[in-house]
């Protein structure tokens, strides 16, 4: 894969060098190239900022250095593009341009896992109160455009989302992670939360690890972390359990959520109009 990162602060990313992202580059499991944005301005102040049409606070990136960054990016060939006349047809797929904004859609691992098989990722990094609505229009010519929210809060700008991006999708690529079954026990990988962990001592500060890990009975430990996601889950993000496909728990799985307060009803969790706790 390929990844372009375009920004005003291209000292941001540096941290993209470090750990599991920076040995993924250097294994040459994954190209990634950062861009100053500034230097696809004209004007001798290298400005790429201006005043809002309509008024209001803050300030609008301008349309002409994002078109000149993007169209060069776009043009550029990945290390690992083919040589050659290329296979009959349509061409390569348009790279994805990535747009990180609260007023994105949300970047879920789901998500990741989407953009974690294209050949080719581009970042733009808004900054001030974000860039003037015409790029996105214009842009879709050469690429598929894609706001991209992690949540619900405010940055600065896009860089510190695109970090978080670009590690969640970047992790998922093969090599990348030495263990591939650490990818499939995780958060979030079924639409739940992970089960909490223990390691030695297995009695500390008069807490004892709960005995079922200590058995050996694997077939017992594994129902009793899917319990513990199951308990977490509704606890701490009872809106996971609305997606979470229930059609086919074992009866013991069912007696888990009955436990919790949720009864599957044509194939999903319903709460339980009478079950206690604080949620809604
Ligand atoms: Cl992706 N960008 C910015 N600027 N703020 C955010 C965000 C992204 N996700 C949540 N807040």
């Amino acid at each position: 894969m390929r990844i372009d990162v375009v920004s005003i602060f291209p000292e941001y990313l540096a941290p993209l060098e470090l750990s599991l992202i920076g040995k993924a580059r250097q294994d040459g499991l994954l190209e990634l190239n950062v861009h100053d944005l500034r230097d696809f301005t004209t004007d001798r102040h290298r400005t790429v900022d201006d005043t809002p049409y309509g008024g209001g606070a803050g300030m609008v990136m301008k349309p002409e250095p994002w078109a000149q960054a993007l169209a060069a990016v776009a043009a550029a060939t990945p290390d690992s593009a083919e040589a050659g006349p290329a296979a009959a047809g349509s061409g390569p797929a348009k790279p994805v341009l990535i747009v990180p904004s609260p007023a994105g859609e949300r970047f879920t691992q789901a998500a990741a896992q989407e953009l974690a098989g294209e050949d080719r990722l581009v970042f733009a990094c808004g900054r001030y109160e974000g860039i003037d609505e015409r790029v996105m229009e214009w842009a879709a010519e050469h690429f598929t455009v894609r706001p991209m929210s992690l949540g619900d809060y405010v940055l600065n700008g896009g860089e510190v989302a695109v970090l978080a991006m670009v590690e969640a999708i970047g992790r998922l690529l093969p090599g990348v992670v030495g263990n591939p079954e650490s990818l499939v026990e995780e958060s979030h990988s079924d639409g739940l939360l992970e089960y909490p962990v223990y390691t030695k001592p297995s009695s500390w500060r008069d807490r004892d690890v709960p005995a079922v890990l200590l058995s050996g009975n694997h077939g017992k430990i594994a129902q009793w972390r899917r319990h513990e996601q199951y308990r977490r889950t509704a606890e701490r993000r009872p809106d996971l359990l609305e997606e979470f496909d229930a059609a086919k728990l074992p009866r013991a799985d069912r007696t888990a959520f009955a436990d919790l307060g949720y009864d599957v009803v044509d194939g999903h969790l319903s709460r339980r109009a009478d079950a206690g706790g604080d949620s809604a």
